[in-house]
């Protein structure tokens, strides 16, 4: 982690807030509708395994209220968003995308924003000047699950940067810092230049922070690059791709990593950096 003297460091409540308000806007308008029936199913089977696990470990009403205060805690610092993306969604993610042929998917995240600038087929990545990290080239082909390579297919990719912070999820990093909008070309291909991230530790400082040390669990994610990729008539993916060797991938707290999302990177030729080539799979809509 390098703090230089203009770094501000970001408190859970920030990201969490922006995390929040980022849903809002997004996502919480597009929720299907559900009926009664498939609600109170769902809802009773939830409620049947918190009862159960109450009576199995006798949970006392201290312990009961610690969850309680814990649980208003998880709202008031803005954290649902992330605590929800880190122990649930890679199941949902999971059984979404289990009759899939192509790419393999995994979980979006809290820290999505949709609408990046639009760039083109080989790129640079929007970064501050003397952007820290090592340089990284991220290469590949969209197709189709017949091997056709898909004209102008939509490669949205978005990460952390070198110290593990978000732009428009920590102070002090300009908005579309390390994410954009990349459109391949007439063959499917892309070209990414950017900056490696680094592993990464969700935010410590929130309820989510206190849920982890109180559990003597880990905060860390391996390094990663967050991918929406696209194309008419075909299957979204959302996926992260992971690097060979980052001690994490083995152990993810948000167990969001498969074995088809690791990538090898090689040095560059000029030994500056790393290239890497990936190719993504998209199933017909
Ligand atoms: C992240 O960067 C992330 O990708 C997930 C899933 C959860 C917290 C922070
Ligand atoms: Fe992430």
């Amino acid at each position: 982690m390098n703090a230089t003297n203009d770094t501000v460091t970001p408190a859970a409540a920030d990201s969490g807030a922006s995390a929040t308000e980022r849903f809002f806007t997004d996502k919480s308008s597009s929720v299907a509708d559900t009926s009664p029936e498939r609600v109170s199913l769902l809802a009773r089977e939830v409620l049947e395994a918190v009862h159960a696990t109450i009576r199995r470990h006798k949970v006392t009403y201290d312990e009961y209220n610690a969850l309680k205060a814990w649980l208003i805690g998880v709202g008031q610092d803005g954290e649902w968003p992330l605590f929800l993306d880190v122990w649930v969604e890679h199941v949902v993610e999971q059984v979404a995308t289990e009759s899939r042929e192509g790419s393999k998917g995994s979980i979006e995240g809290p820290y999505y924003v949709p609408d990046s600038p639009e760039l083109p087929a080989e790129t640079t990545l929007p970064m501050r000047e003397g952007e820290e990290g090592t340089p990284l080239l991220f290469q590949g082909q969209v197709r189709d699950v017949s091997g056709t390579p898909l004209a102008g297919a939509r490669v949205e990719i978005w990460h952390a940067d070198d110290d593990g912070y978000y732009s428009q999820f920590a102070p002090g990093v300009p908005e579309w810092n390390l994410r954009g909008t990349v459109v391949a070309d007439e063959n499917g291909n892309f070209k990414i230049h950017t900056m490696q991230p680094a592993p990464y530790q969700i935010p410590t400082d929130g309820s989510c922070g206190k849920l982890i040390a109180a559990a003597g669990w880990h905060a860390w994610r391996p390094a990663h690059l967050h991918l929406k990729v696209s194309a008419p008539g075909h299957q979204l993916i959302t996926t992260q791709l992971y690097f060979r060797g980052d001690e994490h991938v083995s152990d993810d707290i948000a167990s969001a990593v498969k074995p088809e999302l690791i990538l090898d990177p090689r040095p560059t030729g000029d030994g500056t950096g790393h290239e890497v080539t990936y190719d993504f799979v998209l199933d017909p809509a």
